[in-house]
């Protein structure tokens, strides 16, 4: 049977097929610092630093999906940069696609709304600190890129 879509097989294709989930975060600078937020308790990661960010949702661009995720975590009207990097992560059941966008105009002073504690470090600081493996891998050009 020719052109005919046998479903038990796309299923099962798709089950296989590794699960990716889209997740855009702000290098937000003032000056030399760069701000990061401590995860709350209750969600993964908690306790680790992280950039200001969070999971595309379906039908957003990145760009929209930062913007409402920094209103939503922050409380500031942000102005979306560049994109300064991207990459992969696998975790043991799925695996996240970050980006990194620049982020240097803003309306509004950052709050802790979704973070259980906001501060602006130098980038030199994010060596000593608990950050998640995906950003502890590409520290080197995170820190090269907050030099810059
Ligand atoms: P979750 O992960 O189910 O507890 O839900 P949320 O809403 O706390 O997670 P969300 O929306 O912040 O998703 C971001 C995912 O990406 C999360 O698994 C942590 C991971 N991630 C790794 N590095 C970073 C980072 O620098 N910033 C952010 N925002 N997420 C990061």
């Amino acid at each position: 049977m020719t052109g005919a879509v046998n479903y038990n097989t796309l299923q099962c294709m798709a089950s296989k097929r590794p699960t990716w989930i889209p997740v855009v975060t702000a290098m937000i600078r003032k000056g030399p610092y760069v701000l990061i937020g401590q995860r709350p308790e209750g969600h993964t990661l908690a306790g680790q630093w992280e950039f200001p960010g969070g999971k595309i949702e379906i039908g957003e661009s990145p760009e929209q999906a930062l913007a409402r995720e920094l209103n939503e975590e922050l409380g500031i009207e942000a102005e979306i940069g560049d994109i300064q990097m991207a990459c992969t992560h696998s975790y043991p059941e799925v695996g996240i696609f970050l980006v990194f966008f620049e982020v240097q105009f803003w309306k509004g002073e950052p709050k802790p709304v979704h973070h259980s504690e906001l501060k602006w470090v130098l980038p030199e600081e994010l060596k000593t600190l608990n950050i998640p493996e995906a950003n502890r891998r590409l520290l080197p050009t995170i820190l090269e890129i907050l030099r810059s």
